[in-house]
């Protein structure tokens, strides 16, 4: 009839094509699809040393953006098959990386072992689950994904498309219910996990490379016989409070490399791009079972935002009635105590940090 409603049966035309193509039910555009076109070329395979982040410019550069804060980068989107997952329930989940040529991408180069991550996290940085969905033909991928509780999760592909750079495209998943953020922890050098004890030694810094090297102890005594875990000793995400910009972070040293040790100590490098607090996931293998140590950190000076909901013209927290009764890990005090209470062993004074 009129031209909106034209361009809107176009655009339907190819949203049935492009939903038809893909085999699952939700229905997204080709963004960026010319942008593509240039951004791919500039970026493209001669660049090859590094393992480059999704975005037009290297590691340091003005513009750079960190990879996982966009679901269509350099050519490459992300199509999640539902974006919304009931809590506490395992669903069959299924995405697909669409290609530059509008197809789903069927070609990778492994990384790691593995020729996708999959990174999932509740937006306040909990819940970390690192998952490796399998292929299930025509570039649609499948696996078990259980959000444990309600919120709104963040989830990330960090994948090499064969003949392109690595990059990690993020897309937001939903899990419908009544959700109360968790506060982000305050940095601390030391985390435990099953009975582990990880300690970080090294300090994040905005803007250039530094050196983390994270150390496992068991019962007081170092873990020396970590276990080769996708072809590393041990596997670091960064991901950046506030955005949850997704860092790459490099082993320094492989297994069998006849200089790199299976412990304590594992060496990373990483570069954060901006000043801020991030939080760390250490995944390592020991014993057969793959654990994750977290840590808080910050870059920069910065300073870990207070946990509380904002002020209110009430100014006595004592008395705030409202309180919900599901509180069950306890109350953690706001203010210097609540350092405490997640490092009981912490071989390093926790208040290093702060000033
Ligand atoms: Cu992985």
């Amino acid at each position: 009839m009129n031209g909106a409603t034209k361009v809107g049966a176009y655009v339907l035309g190819l949203a049935a094509v492009f939903g038809g193509a893909l085999g699952v039910g939700k229905v997204v555009g080709p963004i960026g699809d010319t942008a593509a076109e240039t951004s791919h070329t500039a970026t493209g395979d001669s660049h090859g040393a590094d393992h480059a982040t999704a975005g037009p410019a290297a590691p340091g550069g003005a513009g750079e953006v960190p990879g996982g804060l966009q679901v269509s980068a350099a050519g490459y989107t992300l199509v999640p098959g539902t974006d919304v997952v009931e809590p506490g329930e395992t669903a069959d989940f299924r995405f697909s990386v669409i290609g530059p040529d509008g197809r789903p991408v069927t070609r990778f180069t492994p990384q790691h072992e593995k020729r996708l991550h999959f990174i999932v996290v509740r937006r306040d940085l909990s819940g970390f689950q690192h998952l490796h969905p399998q292929e299930k033909g025509d570039g649609v991928w499948s696996v078990p994904l259980t959000l444990p509780e309600a919120g709104e999760y963040r989830a990330f592909a960090d994948f090499a498309p064969e003949g392109a750079s690595g990059m990690t495209l993020g897309m937001d998943l939903s899990a419908p219910g009544d959700y109360r953020p968790e506060p982000l922890a305050a940095p601390v050098r030391t985390a435990t996990v099953d009975g582990y004890t990880v300690s970080l030694a090294g300090d994040l810094a905005p803007g250039r490379t530094s050196r983390l090297t994270l150390s496992v102890s068991k019962g007081g005594k170092p873990v020396t016989d970590l276990e080769p875990y996708l072809g590393a000793y041990g596997h670091l995400v960064a991901l950046r409070d506030g955005d949850l910009a997704y860092l790459h972070v490099h082993p320094d040293g492989e297994p069998g490399d006849g200089r790199t040790a299976a412990g304590p100590g594992i060496t990373f490098f990483t570069e954060v791009p901006s000043a801020g607090a991030y939080r760390l996931f250490l995944d390592f293998k020991h014993g057969g079972t793959v654990r994750t140590a977290e840590f808080t950190a910050t870059a920069g000076g910065a300073v870990v935002p207070e946990s509380g909901p904002a002020a209110t013209d009430d100014p006595a927290p004592d008395k705030s009635p409202g309180k919900s009764s599901d509180k069950s890990s306890g109350e953690s005090p706001a203010g210097e105590d609540s350092s405490e209470s997640p490092s009981p062993e912490a071989s390093h004074n926790p208040d290093d940090h702060t000033h």
